[in-house]
């Protein structure tokens, strides 16, 4: 068992491989001008600030050949995957599956919904596609999660007080011991971020638990680096 610098207290994490990286919809299209973020009014700019952090977790999980679980947010063509509820809501001009500069808008396969080119997912690493903002709600996220053993996730991705923690409430009802990373989560609204950091830890960590990058990063660099060190010499 290893620690991790955490708030609200250390994170202890098993290091018998039960850990994976969640990556929640670091899409072109909420990234990006000319996707679904901005067609309903937002700012996305402020999300770029997240990409080298993300970035930079994702090399330590490559590198300890550790899991790494992307989503994306998205719909099928025909739309059946999509309530009306959530196709009419804002009232914005550019809808669901309207064509926008990146293809349709929120649509699997379109330009637009693919995961930004930075972080693009490799061979093998697993993409869930979601048609809603939990990564749990139609998807076989969970299934996946207990067949491969993984009881610790570290959540990064945005925005994080829609999708991100949504995902990370319904992963904390399943049972799953939940870290999100502070500086490699964004919103649209800075308050809301701040807010989403201090709902999750009130009340001891009633959702889980927050911490920076680096400290995340310290804790598995120091520890797989030892273990493969240690397997090296048997
Ligand atoms: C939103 C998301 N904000 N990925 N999706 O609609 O948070």
């Amino acid at each position: 068992m290893v620690f991790i610098t955490a708030q609200p207290y250390d994170y202890e994490l098993p290091l018998d491989g039960n850990v994976a990286l969640l990556i929640i919809d670091m899409q072109r299209d909420f990234l990006e001008p000319g996707g679904f973020g901005e067609a309903l009014g937002n700012d996305v700019s402020r999300l770029q600030a997240i990409v080298p952090a993300v970035k930079q977790l994702l090399e330590v999980f490559r590198t300890y050949k550790l899991p790494v679980l992307h989503t994306i947010e998205g719909h099928q063509p025909d739309l059946s995957d999509c309530p009306p509820a959530k196709r009419l809501r804002g009232k914005s001009q550019l809808k669901i599956g309207d064509v926008g500069p990146m293809g349709r808008i929120l649509i699997l396969g379109e330009a637009g919904n693919a995961i930004i080119p930075e972080l693009e997912p490799l061979a093998g690493e697993i993409v869930i596609s979601k048609p809603g903002k939990g990564a749990f709600y139609h998807t076989h996220l969970e299934s996946l999660l207990r067949e491969k053993k993984i009881t610790h996730l570290i959540i990064t991705g945005v925005t994080t007080e829609v999708c991100v923690q949504t995902t990370m409430r319904e992963a904390n009802d399943r049972g799953f011991e939940c870290l999100l990373v502070e500086d490699a989560t964004e919103s649209y609204f800075p308050d809301f971020k701040q807010s989403t950091l201090e709902m999750i830890l009130a009340q001891g960590g009633i959702v889980g638990w927050t911490a920076k990058a680096k400290s995340v990063i310290h804790t598995l660099e120091k520890s797989y680096k030892a273990a493969n060190t240690a397997n090296s010499l048997i």
